[in-house]
């Protein structure tokens, strides 16, 4: 495996900045968000991650969350032409499953395709970009199945067999060869054999993760691809591979000054599997840097395996609602899954950057749990317990204490804060939540509380 690098490379001019929000890890574990995943080795294997033919640690945390949620989500949604019925997605019966039914009520909903909304704003805002700078050479596609197969997610991207980001700890499972995608890479091979070589892929990605503000199981990301034929770079005095990522760098810096204005970004170099050199773009936000993207030059075995061979290419995947609260002070990403008009509308088509004027704020109830975990015990399954009994009123899910006994065994305690963004809770209902989650953590991840 090729060594991890991360090393910040490039100042540029300054923009006031919001929240720290913790990059997300998934294809870069160097960006670790969470304390689970900050302990996580570099994609080192944890067998208790990866576990193909056995998945049952992740899926018991899911099985929990199927509940009358299930009636809700009986009609079929339709997406590019694709029915998906609950029993396409949610299967109780097949240990390869891990989807639970919140997940399945969000497939199809396709934020990002609501012009006043904020992901559709800003969607329309980089179209704008490519449109204007490619003359519009860019293909789009916004409407394709998320629902992809193991091969499309993973393995044409070269995602090693061992890599975290495959285990059921990490990624919704549908069956053991289809997975809801996890990243919007998973169209980039398909569209390079239909014969596209300049697209861009908008589309709601699943990932199972932890709790906080800049966290959310699902979320939206747009794929960037160029491909280049030895014609476009013979006259430039570069090898190809340095002249694709030239122009991906000043692509990519043309588009954020177009969506911020003057802003202060660096490069810090990474490690994508399917980009060779890869690199994160960060933007100095309130006092802090924000991964809102990776990028690379596209290895040479996806352009040889999908009719490019001698072509170089380069990919980008950026993170929307990360952007989006950038630019629109959207303080917590459950805003964007919000149907409370007090939210919606405050936005409208093509207005890029209004502020969002916080409606209300109601304060958050902390309740600690402290229990000894197990040697299955994940961090990600605990958080779809709480997610699965307290849906979007659970804000965060913190380890706030981590000792070993002298036996060996490990406690965790953690904090959950409870809050809901458009009323007050009643002490009752968060207590019967507490109560609740207390239960299944002990049923359904077998830990000892304490
Ligand atoms: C990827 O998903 C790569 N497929 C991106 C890529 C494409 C690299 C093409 C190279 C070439 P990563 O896991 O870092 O990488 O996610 C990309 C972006 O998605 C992040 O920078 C971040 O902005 C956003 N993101 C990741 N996880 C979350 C999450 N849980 N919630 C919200 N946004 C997230
Ligand atoms: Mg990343």
């Amino acid at each position: 495996m090729r060594p991890l690098i991360r090393s910040a490379c490039r100042l540029r001019a300054r923009v006031r900045a919001m929240a720290t929000l913790p990059a997300a890890a998934a294809f870069s574990p160097s960006s670790a968000s969470s304390a689970a995943a900050a302990a996580r080795p570099p994609r080192l294997p944890l067998a208790r991650f990866f576990l193909p033919s056995a998945p049952p640690a992740a899926a018991l945390g899911a099985r929990s969350l199927r509940t009358s949620a299930a009636a809700a989500a009986a009609a079929a949604v339709e997406v590019g032409g694709v029915k998906i019925a609950r029993e396409d997605v949610v299967k109780e019966e097949d240990p390869t499953n891990n989807v639970p039914d919140p997940i399945y009520s969000k497939i199809g909903l396709q934020m990002h395709r609501r012009g006043n909304h904020p992901l559709g704003i800003l969607k329309n805002t980089i179209y704008d970009y490519f449109d204007k700078n490619f003359s519009g050479q860019f293909n789009k596609f916004d409407d394709l199945c998320p629902l992809v197969s193991v091969k499309q997610n993973f393995d044409d991207v070269l995602v090693p067999a061992d890599h975290v980001s495959r285990s059921y700890n990490d990624t919704y499972y549908v069956d053991a060869q289809t997975v809801l995608r996890c990243h919007t890479s998973a169209h980039q091979a398909e569209l390079l054999r239909d014969g596209h070589t300049h697209f861009l892929v908008t589309g709601d990605v699943y990932r199972r993760d932890s709790i906080d503000s800049t966290h959310y199981p699902v979320f939206h990301q747009m794929e960037g691809f160029r491909v280049f034929s030895p014609d476009d770079w013979s006259d430039s005095g570069m090898d190809g591979t340095a002249y694709a990522a030239a122009d991906l760098k000043k692509t990519l810096e043309g588009l954020a000054r177009h969506l911020f204005g003057a802003v202060e970004m660096r490069w810090v170099d990474t490690y994508f599997p399917f980009t060779n050199p890869s690199f994160e773009l960060e933007i100095y936000f309130q006092d802090d840097w924000l991964e809102v993207l990776g990028c690379g030059v596209t290895e040479q075995e996806i352009l040889k395996s999908n009719g490019r061979t001698d072509h170089v290419a380069w990919a980008f995947g950026l993170g929307l609602e990360r952007l989006s609260m950038v630019l629109f002070d959207i303080p917590d990403i459950r805003l964007f899954w919000s149907n409370d008009q007090r939210f919606t509308s405050q936005f409208s088509e093509g207005k890029l950057g209004v502020k969002f004027k916080p409606f209300s704020k109601f304060p958050p109830c902390y309740k600690d749990m402290s229990f000894w975990i197990n040697e299955e015990f994940t961090e990600n399954n605990l958080c779809e317990v709480v997610r699965g009994i307290a849906g979007d009123l659970a804000e965060e899910v913190k380890l706030i204490d981590n000792f070993t006994n002298k036996k060996g065994m490990t406690s965790h305690c953690y904090r959950i804060a409870y809050r809901s963004m458009e009323r007050s809770l009643t002490d009752e209902e968060i207590n019967d939540m507490q109560w609740n989650v207390r239960e299944e953590v002990r049923n359904k991840l077998k830990v000892e509380l304490r």
